[in-house]
């Protein structure tokens, strides 16, 4: 006999023999009653754990359903009053409604290509209005109220409940997605999505590429656990809200940490997942079911899940339903017929749902087709969705989420609601805005329906009151981003990095360096506990496995047993207060990590300094939009590419070794990029990034690529500070000579440009200046910035830094990077006028081979370096004498290429 559909739903316990199986029920009931509501369960589970033994024993290939039939998880008799006053609750959303249509019709009037969604927010809009009302509380709550994580797309909705709060006005309204026109207005524009970057006062968290916000929502819950437990700030109290749509869980980052919130037993994070069961183009699951699909997902992942699909009004129907009727219809319809249900009236339902079978058409007899249309789905129910959200928030030591059925354009009438094209409508006819009036009952005349007017009720009308009133009692407005944190200061150079800028020498990799300065800095007293040091697995590659012992890995629940190296001075060490966050594999996790500690300052008022070290080549080309997303939320931290270099990760190969994230860098207006040679930059560089960041508050952020290479690091004179960080000094001056080269090497190929400037000398008789260019893209910015002042006649003409340190010097000019071409290239046009520009870069797939060979295949050895440099002296010089041009004929045949 068949249980379960295809679903994994129960759907046929009513097929056994009906006293037998009341026997059974009533065994169960008498346990629960005689010992006590407690004790009782604990009594029934542990006969049901025996009895699934038991069946296992009898070799009965049986589980627990995953999927519980489909019907709220709460039930009627379990569900709380509703606090609110709903009459006046339901007329604010009708007037939240309007007002995100109204915005995104007028701003399509205006120019039709702005586009902007309506009917992503017609699903969305009860949910949000139950957590404005009721739940989201706001920052003058305890300790610092909730986060919320709003479904991009609803953004209309968030700007029209603001407009009605008085915290944008009119005009910021009618500029929806125009925010360069309302610059010149003087007025707000408003973005598209949520941007913290473009609105840094009003949002929080962007979330308009998908998979992002739920992945950055758990670990910004872990997030406040990791300050909590560390002892930095109370956040036991303070809620992670993530509403995300049912389409978008299908991203792959969407559903990666959801192990790793039931793991750490984040009950402070609830997911609402609007299942509307359609994406863009279509259902998300028409073959299928995507609450269920949902619901056996999350549940297996240890989250207390609790559907909301039915509204009030079910409720009778579902009461007289003692064969099961309805929930059996329900299972065997799949979201697409659901999908055509919803974009059709009363009297189809009745036709091709209520019509299945008999006994369904009698439960629906008495109500008229306009009863059977108001059958509201549970995420339209307020009562419902209240019911659903408080059940949620209870504390019980998992994470929640809320399934809520709702329907996609609802109320959007026969153009929208439901249909497969909704969620790309933003033009409504005269016909469906007075249609739509009339559906929500809003107080609005014929042509101010026409002219699409928004529509604020009177300060001291009712409605404005309530929601003033809510907002207060909850804690205030949001979302409402605050970025006043305190400043911290930086330990002085000279006391924390000593080692690296008097190395004197000393052979250390800028690995090392990093590691070395990271536990200096870790020591002192006010900026070490603010350092969160995070990896994913590869603490021991990067030898930091130090750390373990000196600041612990944070462990919420502690070390619950003896690490088998508990004896060595480098103990794996695990503890509820520790330092690192060693995520495991997850880049995309840590990275997440690294975002909410970076934004800290903004999300919790505590100024944190994240360092996030990881392979360079699985950074910006794997998690490049979280890193993206990470910028339009202002992070400040550093991200330290570590075994980057495409020729210095020798044996590693293809996959590892990295020739391009400097590039993907450089596309980021936010991102400082740094690619240093020796331990003295690297340090200067730091320390400039942490001034910049925790002390000037300066909304930027660090990329810092490291190797693995050991090599004798020069100290590092004070005079260089500046170019180091301008993004290059003259590192070595070369002899006098009637020939001269400049040479440009940067990271680990600076080793080889030093030994070419030698053999230039030594052998062929041409001086060589070696530049260490610590930052072609600091280089291009500062050119590219006075290039555009020049093109608009502010000076005349391109004085760029960088050309101006190359205008004393002579000679064509060779740079050789372990990255692409394209990074040298950068500064191509600020190179000043006649001089020869040579590049050498790693385009190409890796190989795995020593280091020699990998630079002697990308020709970006001494030996190449040499040869462009011959070749480019050579060049200048075919322009002068016969004996000349023989001379560097000779030159270049003893060249050993
Ligand atoms: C990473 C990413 N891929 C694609 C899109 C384009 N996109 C915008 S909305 C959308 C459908 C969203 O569907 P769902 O999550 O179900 O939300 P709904 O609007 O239906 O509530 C898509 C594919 C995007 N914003 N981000």
């Amino acid at each position: 006999m068949e249980t379960r559909d295809r679903f994994g739903s129960t759907i046929a316990t009513d097929q056994a023999d009906p006293e037998e199986l009341q026997e059974w029920r009533d065994a169960l009931d008498g346990v629960l009653s005689a010992w006590g509501p407690e004790q009782g369960k604990e009594r029934a589970c542990a006969i049901l754990d025996a009895l699934l033994a038991h069946a296992g024993k009898r070799r009965l290939q049986w589980r627990p359903a995953q999927v519980t039939p489909y019907l709220n998880t709460v039930p009627v008799e379990a569900q709380p009053h509703y606090p609110g006053d709903m009459a006046i609750e339901q007329r604010l959303s009708a007037i939240l409604r309007w007002n995100a249509l109204a915005m995104v019709v007028r701003a399509n009037r205006t120019h039709g290509e702005l586009g902007g969604h309506i009917a992503s927010y017609a699903s969305a809009a009860d949910l949000f209005e139950v957590g404005y009302q009721h739940f989201f509380r706001g920052r003058g709550a305890a300790q610092g109220g909730d986060l919320v994580f709003f479904q991009p797309h609803s953004a209309p909705g968030v700007y029209a409940r603001a407009f009605l709060e008085g915290r944008l006005d009119e005009a910021s309204l009618c500029h929806y997605r125009q925010e360069i026109v309302a610059e010149g207005h003087g007025v707000r524009g408003l973005s598209s999505y949520p941007h913290p970057y473009l609105m840094p006062d009003f949002w929080q968290f962007p979330t308009g590429s998908m998979g992002i916000g739920p992945l950055n929502a758990i670990y910004q819950a872990r997030f406040m656990r990791y300050l909590e437990n560390r002892g930095l700030q109370q956040t036991g109290e303070r809620r992670v809200w993530g509403f995300f749509g049912d389409g978008e869980m299908d991203e792959p980052e969407s559903v990666a940490a959801l192990t790793l919130a039931a793991r750490e037993g984040l009950d402070n994070c609830t997911f609402v997942i609007n299942c509307n069961l359609q994406r863009l183009d279509g259902p998300v699951r028409g073959n299928g079911r995507i609450v269920d699909e949902l619901e056996a997902l999350f549940a297996g992942a240890g989250w207390n899940v609790v559907k909301c699909l039915w509204g009030s009004e079910w409720d009778a129907l579902l009461a007289r339903d003692h064969g099961h009727a309805i929930s059996r219809a329900f299972a065997q319809t799949v979201d697409g017929e659901f999908q055509t249900l919803s974009a059709n009236d009363g009297a189809f339902n009745r036709d091709h749902f209520f019509s299945k079978t008999p006994a369904l058409r009698e439960l629906v007899e008495h109500l008229s087709n306009d009863e059977i249309d108001r059958l509201r789905r549970g995420g339209h129910d307020p009562a419902k969705i209240h019911a659903a959200f408080a059940e949620a928030a209870k504390r019980n030591g998992r994470p929640s989420v809320v399934l809520a059925k709702t329907m996609k354009g609802y109320g959007m009438g026969a153009i929208a609601q439901g249909r497969m094209t909704t969620h790309q409508q933003k033009k409504l006819g005269q016909d469906d805005l007075l249609a739509f009036r009339d559906r929500f009952q809003l107080p609005l005349s014929d042509e101010q329906v026409a002219q699409a007017a928004f529509y604020r009720p009177a300060q001291d009308s009712p409605e404005i009151r309530y929601l003033h009133a809510r907002r207060a009692a909850l804690g205030g407005y949001l979302p409402e981003r605050n970025p006043a944190a305190e400043a911290l200061p930086v330990p002085g150079l000279d006391a924390t990095a000593a080692f690296a800028l008097h190395a004197n020498g000393k052979a250390m990799s800028s690995t090392m360096a990093l590691v070395r300065y990271l536990g200096a800095l870790l020591k002192d007293p006010v900026l070490g506990p603010r350092i969160v040091p995070i990896v994913a697995d590869e603490a021991r590659t990067f030898g930091m496995a130090n750390l373990f012992r000196q600041v612990g890995i944070y462990a919420p629940f502690g070390q619950l047993y003896q690490p088998e190296d508990s004896a060595s001075m480098l103990s794996y060490r695990e503890v509820k207060d520790g330092q690192i966050l060693e995520e495991g594999i997850t880049e995309a996790g840590a990275l997440s990590s690294w975002t909410a500690a970076a934004t800290s300052y903004s999300t919790h008022g505590l100024t944190m300094l994240p360092f996030y070290i990881y392979y360079s080549m699985f950074g910006f080309q794997r998690v490049g939009d979280l890193i993206w997303a990470a910028a339009d939320q202002r992070a400040r931290g550093f991200l330290i590419g570590a075994t980057s270099g495409r020729t210095t990760l020798g044996g590693e190969g293809l996959q590892h070794q990295d020739g391009t994230s400097h590039l993907a860098a450089s596309t980021i207006p936010n991102c400082r990029a740094y690619d240093p040679a020796f331990a003295g930059e690297l340090a200067v560089i730091v320390d400039h990034g942490m001034r910049r960041m925790v002390s000037e508050q300066a909304d930027e952020f660090y990329y810092v690529t490291v190797t693995n290479e050991l090599v004798e690091n020069p100290s590092l004179p004070a005079a260089a500070h500046e170019g180091v960080v301008r993004g290059m000094y003259l590192l070595r001056r070369g002899a006098a000579l009637a020939h001269r080269v400049q040479l440009f090497g940067s990271g680990a190929i600076l080793g080889e440009v030093l030994k070419a400037a030698q053999q230039l000398e030594q052998a062929h008789g041409i001086a060589a200046d070696v530049w260490s260019v610590t930052s072609y893209i600091e280089l291009a910015r500062e050119g590219a910035e006075r290039e555009r002042l020049w093109r608009h006649g502010a000076i005349p003409a391109n004085d760029s830094w960088f050309g101006q340190q190359l205008k004393a010097s002579s000679g064509p000019i060779v740079a050789a990077s372990d990255y692409v071409r394209a990074l040298p290239e950068m500064v191509r046009a600020f190179v000043p006028p006649g001089r020869r520009y040579v590049t050498l870069g790693t385009d190409g797939f890796g190989r795995s081979d020593s280091r020699a060979a990998l630079r002697r295949y990308f020709e970006v050895d001494a030996a190449a370096i040499v040869q462009a440099s011959l070749r480019a002296v050579g060049e200048i010089l075919a322009d002068e004498t016969a004996s000349e041009r023989r001379h560097l004929a000779e030159v270049i045949s003893l060249a050993s290429i």
